[in-house]
């Protein structure tokens, strides 16, 4: 029996990952979290059903180019099994006309160490999607001794975990972030949520944002769960929109991360990096003006970069000033033509999950400091 799961973080030498796949994709009718999250003017509005069928195919074609570049490069690629998500599901507690995806992992599964969990989703559209990940946990259950298949406590999804009427009446975007700097967001406090894409996982230390998908008591929750490691709240007033670190915060290596530029971490949150020597760095602009149609992202899927080790970096093909940047920060990027696959759930990190990369859990913060965004 081998060892199959064990990541600490985002950047140590990645040998096995999980891919998403497209197959099913649809766009969710609106609910409590998710019509808060539909920026006002968006196309995607209104929308919901299955997804065209030929954009379905064009994802796949993307995420399959993906998977081969890894494959080249010897990483082992392992795919969910896609689930017809265009039925109703029902829980006690709440009856939706249709699931998602199982395009973006990285929502969904958050690996730590030798144990993989299955996130605390807020959007009622996402709580049955863990499922497609099933088969992999259990093969990996069967075939590694140490891992660790665990789930956080499901979330009920009641009215009560949403603010009503949120959103409703017409805002202007400088209202909209100053409701977010105030930390004002859709999800309430009724129970712990959260999505694995908010968490970043450097090591000994989670640095956790606190936005439209993750709630403080997510945070709370974290800290007993994981006694041995500090939980920093991170948050950035710039995003109108705030859901998921990985377009906003972005390690490379140990003691350099790119930070979207106008999501900037607020000062008071950087002392502890600064301690540490950790180097902050504005992420270069996006080549495009606009995400692609019916795109639940922003452009800044730019910076989503998925980093293989210490020095290569896969970036979207046409994202020519990230590709740019990598080079001045001393990295190698490799381009991959991704776009197609952004509009079902994000880009290159948002599409993977980590089942192996090599490397223990380091403290890379061992200088305490006074510390504003320690749980
Ligand atoms: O900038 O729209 C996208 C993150 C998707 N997982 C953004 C965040």
């Amino acid at each position: 029996m081998t060892k199959i799961v064990n990541s600490w973080n985002d950047f140590d030498p990645l040998k096995h990952v999980i891919v998403g796949k497209a197959d099913f994709t649809v766009i969710p009718d609106e609910e409590p979290a998710t019509s808060e999250k539909v920026p006002v003017d968006s196309e995607m509005r209104g929308m919901w059903g299955p997804r065209p069928t030929e954009t379905v195919e064009k994802a796949n074609e993307a995420l399959d180019r993906l998977a081969k570049e890894l494959e080249n490069r010897g990483v082992k690629v392992d795919r969910p099994t896609p689930i017809q998500w265009n039925q109703a599901m029902m829980t006690p507690d709440f009856r939706v006309p249709s699931g998602q995806t199982q395009m973006p992992p990285r929502d969904i599964l958050l690996t730590m160490g030798n144990e993989i969990m299955a996130s605390a989703n807020s959007f009622r559209c996402r709580y049955f999607e863990y499922l497609a990940y099933w088969p992999l946990m259990n093969q990996y259950f069967e075939e590694d001794p140490e891992f660790k298949w665990s789930q956080a406590p499901r979330p009920r999804l009641t009215d009560k975990s949403y603010k009503h009427n949120y959103y409703d009446e017409q805002i202007t975007l400088e209202e909209r972030l100053e409701r977010t700097a105030n930390l004002d967001f859709v999800t309430t406090e009724a129970e712990p949520m959260w999505d694995a894409a908010d968490v970043l996982r450097l090591g000994k230390d989670l640095f956790i944002q606190h936005g439209l998908t993750t709630n403080r008591k997510a945070m709370e929750w974290f800290k007993r769960y994981y006694p041995e490691h500090r939980i920093h709240a991170v948050n950035f007033p710039g995003d109108p929109y705030p859901i998921h670190i990985d377009a906003t915060f972005v390690p490379l290596r140990p003691g350099l991360i790119i930070n979207n530029p106008e999501r900037r971490l607020p000062e008071e949150q950087r002392k502890i990096f600064e301690a540490n020597d950790w180097q902050i760095v504005d992420a270069a602009p996006p080549a495009h003006k606009e995400p692609p149609p019916l795109c639940y992202s922003s452009v800044w899927l730019s910076m989503n970069c998925l980093v293989l080790d210490h020095k290569n970096v896969i970036v979207e093909a046409s994202e020519v000033h990230q590709l740019e940047q990598m080079e001045k920060l001393g990295m190698n990027p490799i381009p991959v033509d991704f776009r197609d696959a952004y509009a079902f759930g994000g880009g290159l990190h948002c599409a993977t999950a980590d089942v192996y990369r090599e490397g223990d859990c380091e403290d890379y913060f061992s200088t305490q400091v006074e510390d504003p965004t320690l749980v």
